[in-house]
């Protein structure tokens, strides 16, 4: 296991390089050209800048999170073989540089969805949080939450400039079904797939978040069966998984180290982190421990550690702590994301031990 980190880049997110260097155990920084929206061109020289100024800090630039797909590949509209054509050119130009994996997603408009960035936990820290009764019919007053909470940041997935066209948007994926979605699906990949092999980069889908259709959109990737046809409708080693525990939890009908141990052939990249479920369906994002939710992070890790796995690990969103969230991205402060690593480490460190007989 390679333990990593996500940072959104310089002058865009409140923790530096400087301060993912003293969290023991991180290798990798997991980055992207925050800048872009996707179907956009990502330039050489836009991209060696990154990855030098993250190597020359001592840390892998392996991972990128994310190059995110354009709608009218997700909708199948005749125009997606021009932004397949653009997102390969950035696969070739990752590739060349020692990328080993990309995370992506295909949620229909939105990437993950919360209806509170902010929420009071007991103990006094705060974190994102998802109100089932929240999730009126109108997308727009959901996405005015969320650019409101983000502050001065833009969130991936929720650009102002894709949020004003929502209603546009919501109108093209008319017809757009479960079926439907995988089918675009499976043809974006199968035509992705040559690239990936001849560069070596492994494309890792991100699971839905929350794991339930929203706002009649459907949604493909949240639960044992649907990651499993999406794995059998394209076999090919080199589309696999970001297997985000966050993501699958709040559908408690989600056994995710069973999920792990069934296809940790194909996960590449691991987000961990908790979620507490309340008995109406609600949601809170809390500390990493097991004990404080409903994800048994032990398991969890113990399922990877018996498969031997080698891939990339991040800790997931943490909780705000300490007033941290005055200036910090919702969901990526610096506090509970290292307290998360430590977890992490420690629950590997002792299952290494015990392997070794110690
Ligand atoms: C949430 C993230 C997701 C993820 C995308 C991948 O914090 O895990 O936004 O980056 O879904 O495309």
């Amino acid at each position: 296991m390679q333990m990593t980190w996500r940072w959104y880049g310089e002058g865009n997110d409140s923790i530096t390089l400087d301060h993912i260097r003293q969290i023991p155990g991180v290798e990798g920084i997991v980055w992207s050209l925050h800048n872009k929206v996707a179907g956009e061109v990502w330039e050489e020289e836009e991209i060696d800048k990154v990855m030098d100024l993250i190597k020359s800090k001592g840390f892998n630039a392996d991972v990128v999170e994310s190059v995110n797909v354009h709608d009218d590949i997700k909708i199948g509209l005749p125009t997606r073989d021009k932004y397949i054509d653009i997102y390969i050119d950035t696969i070739r130009k990752l590739g060349a540089r020692g990328v080993k994996v990309i995370c992506y997603n295909f949620m229909p408009v939105f990437d993950w969805t919360r209806t509170d960035l902010y929420k009071e936990l007991p103990d006094g820290s705060n974190s994102l949080f998802y109100e089932k009764d929240a999730i009126v019919n109108d997308p727009n007053i959901m996405a005015e939450r969320i650019l409101k909470g983000a502050g001065k940041y833009t969130m991936p997935g929720w650009e102002p400039e894709r949020i004003a066209k929502l209603d546009e948007l919501f109108k093209s994926y008319a017809g757009v079904d479960e079926d439907k979605l995988f089918e675009n699906l499976k043809y974006f990949l199968e035509r992705i797939m040559p690239v990936c092999e001849e560069q070596d980069v492994k494309m890792a889908i991100h699971p839905d978040d929350p794991p339930w259709p929203i706002f009649g959109l459907p949604r493909i990737i949240r639960s044992r069966d649907h990651i499993k046809r999406f794995l059998d409708q394209v076999d090919n080693p080199y589309s696999g998984l970001t297997l985000c525990t966050g993501s699958l939890g709040p559908n408690l009908f989600n056994d995710i180290p069973s999920i792990v141990r069934e296809f940790h052939d194909r996960i590449y990249f691991a987000h961990i982190r908790n979620v507490k479920v309340y008995e109406n369906g609600d949601f809170s994002e809390v500390s990493h421990r097991g004990k404080d939710g409903n994800v048994d992070v032990y398991e969890v890790l113990k399922a990877y550690h018996d498969n031997g796995y080698t891939g990339y690990l991040r800790p997931d969103h943490g909780r705000h702590l300490w007033g941290e969230e005055k200036d910090c991205r919702p969901g990526y402060g610096l506090y509970d994301r290292a307290l998360g690593v430590m977890y992490m480490l420690g629950v590997w460190d002792s299952l290494d031990k015990r392997k070794g007989g110690h």
